[in-house]
Parts: C-alpha cells; sequence; structure tokens
C-alpha cells in the first residue's frame, strides 16, 4: 500500500482485512453490492412490474458510474415517484413533532428552506450533501443498493453516508423491503447535520476499519441499534433519532407505545442483541444523548483487539494509521 505506517504501527498487513485509506478507496465499493443492485428479490412489491425495474437500473446505473468529485447525479423524477414520495412525506411529517427528536425536528425546517424538501418534489442529494458538509462535514455518495456491512460502516470514517436514489414501489407507498430515497432522506439525512450525532456515526465506523468479522458484526447491531433503530431520552419524555423509524410511520408509533422493552444504551449488551430485520423491533435501546453515547462507544470500542490505532485526518481526508499504545 502506499499509505506509510505511523510510527511502530507494524502489523502482518494479510491478518488484517483491507480497509480505505483515502476517500478515493471509496470508489471501489461502487460495484460491489450485496444483492437488489441490479436484480430485485421476489417479495420486492416492483419485482414484476418491467417499467418499474428498468427505471431502478436507469438510477443505479448513474451511482455505478459515479467516482469522488464528480457532482452526484441528478434525478429528473416522473409524476409517479413524485405522487409516492408525497405520500410518505406527508404523513411522516405530521408526526414529526411528537415523535422525533429534538435535534432532529431543528434540522428538518432548515432542509425545507436549504434543500428543497417539501410534499412536491424529491429533492437531490447533490443539494443535500452541500448542505450536510457545511454543517458536519459528512457527504452522501449514490450507491446501487445495499453494500456490505464492512464498506457500509468503512465509509463513515471518512463522514461519508451512501445514499440510494431510486423510490419504492408505487403499489405500497409504506412499505419498502429495501432502502430507497424515503428513508435515506427522510430517515437518516436530518440528523448527518447534527455534530454530535456526526461524531458518533463517524466513531462506529472508524472502529470499523480493519476490524475482525466478529467486531464488524458487532459494530453493524450497534449502527442498527443507534442509526436505525435509536431512541433518545428528552427529560421525561422518549424520542426517536433512527432513521427506520423516522421513515416509517407504523413502526415509529408503535415504538414510543408501552409495547416495545426500551433498555439503556449500552454498546457491550447493545452489540450482542439479537434482532429481527423484517417486523417491528421488540427491543429498542435508549441513549442520555448524543454526546453520551459516543463517549460509552469509545470506551467499548478500546476493548476491541486490533493491532493498530487510527486517526482521520479532515485535511487529506484520510486516515492515519497509528501505533495502538
Ligand atoms: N448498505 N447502502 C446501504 N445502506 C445501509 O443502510 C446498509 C448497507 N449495508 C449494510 C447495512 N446497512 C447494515 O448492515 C448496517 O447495520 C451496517
Ligand atoms: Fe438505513
Amino acid at each position: 500500500d502506499d499509505v506509510p505506517l505511523v510510527g511502530s504501527a507494524v502489523f502482518n498487513e494479510h491478518a488484517v482485512p483491507w480497509f480505505p485509506r483515502k476517500v478515493t478507496d471509496l470508489d471501489t465499493f461502487a460495484e460491489k453490492v450485496l444483492e437488489m443492485g441490479e436484480e430485485l428479490s421476489s417479495d420486492h412489491p416492483g419485482a414484476n412490474d418491467p417499467v418499474y425495474r428498468r427505471r431502478r437500473l436507469e438510477i443505479v446505473q448513474r451511482a455505478k458510474e459515479y467516482r469522488t468529485g464528480q457532482p452526484l447525479p441528478r434525478i429528473e423524477y416522473t409524476q409517479e415517484e413524485k405522487d409516492t414520495w408525497r405520500q410518505v412525506y406527508t404523513r411522516l411529517r405530521a408526526m414529526y413533532p411528537k415523535y422525533a427528536c429534538r435535534e432532529f425536528l431543528h434540522v428538518f425546517p432548515l432542509l425545507e428552506q436549504n434543500c428543497a424538501y417539501g410534499p412536491d418534489v424529491i429533492p437531490q442529494i447533490e443539494d443535500i450533501s452541500r448542505f450536510l458538509k457545511d454543517c458536519t462535514g459528512f457527504t452522501l455518495r449514490p450507491v446501487m443498493g445495499l453494500l456490505t456491512p464492512r464498506d457500509f460502516l468503512n465509509s463513515l470514517a471518512f463522514r461519508v453516508f451512501h445514499s440510494t436514489q431510486y423510490i419504492r414501489h408505487h403499489s405500497d407507498p409504506y412499505y419498502t423491503p429495501e432502502p430507497d430515497c424515503c428513508h435515506e432522506l427522510l430517515g437518516h439525512v436530518p440528523l448527518f447535520a447534527d455534530p454530535n450525532f456526526a461524531e458518533l456515526a463517524q466513531e462506529i465506523g472508524l472502529a470499523s476499519l480493519g476490524a475482525s468479522d466478529e467486531d464488524i458484526e458487532k459494530l453493524a447491531t450497534i449502527f442498527w441499534f443507534t442509526a436505525e433503530f435509536g431512541l433518545c431520552r428528552e427529560g421525561q419524555d422518549v424520542r426517536a433519532y433512527g432513521a427506520g423509524l423516522l421513515s416509517s410511520f407504523g413502526e415509529l408509533e408503535y415504538a414510543l407505545t408501552e409495547k416495545p422493552e426500551k433498555r439503556s444504551f449500552d454498546p457491550s449488551l447493545t452489540a450482542v442483541q439479537k434482532y429481527p430485520i423484517t417486523q417491528f423491533q421488540p427491543v429498542y435501546f435508549v441513549a442520555d444523548s448524543f454526546r453520551d453515547a459516543t463517549s460509552k462507544l469509545r470506551e467499548f470500542n478500546s476493548t476491541m483487539r486490533r493491532p493498530f490505532q487510527v486517526r482521520y485526518n479532515p485535511y487529506t481526508q484520510s486516515v492515519e494509521v497509528l501505533d495502538s499504545k
């Protein structure tokens, strides 16, 4: 590799899984999608709709060709796609004041003012990425579909979030078996504009660089119970900050009832919690704050065995590898 190790951080390169050292290394993920990249699973509502499949392919082709530094693809959405967005947007937007965390509610109007968030148009990730960069340094990249947990988490170390641009099938506006632009733009994007959440997300990413497969599984589980399904305390109240909740009106309402179990966020326990992926969660984890969650996560990460440490250098957008002491 052309990036020298710093100090005496010498480790057997073959024992450590490859990881990106500079932001342009993320280009190597472009064609590596798990499933549904160009194909659709049989339970996808659009699986038997040739028009939908062709349209989705057209959009993911732009993601496949994208490279670091280029302007992000601008998609001209069809009226049918915009109608789907309007239904999802309108229903969720009305719920946020009651269920979403304070940080989300602070950012949302800024997205409406700066990035054309609203019921009528589907916002463009180029505009959103510029806005996020101003707020926290986070940027977006287009992606064809699900990445491996390792690749997906690794990109967070660079404050890069992979975002799909296609939208769910119009036959079922309130359901999608895979991430789509409603999930990314309504669920994830607002929190990446918050400095404390951005730090939490990057911390998960940094811990994932060169991590063992077992540790990747733990970090993916932590991501699941924070960025996807996290709840947080606000005084006597509990609110949602996870994107899986903030992009699903059914689960958003359910999560904040007495039905599911709620435990305090504790990385060593959260990391090994089992979870279903196709039903509402039986257990949620509640964070005291993003800062508290980040400091607990740092402590947990220091117990993971890795023969080196990493530090992100924002000036060069690269990862420095350091001796583990
Ligand atoms: N890939 N594009 C994309 N989006 C995700 O949200 C995502 C992923 N790959 C893996 C993954 N999420 C989960 O395993 C996380 O828990 C890491
Ligand atoms: Fe997600």
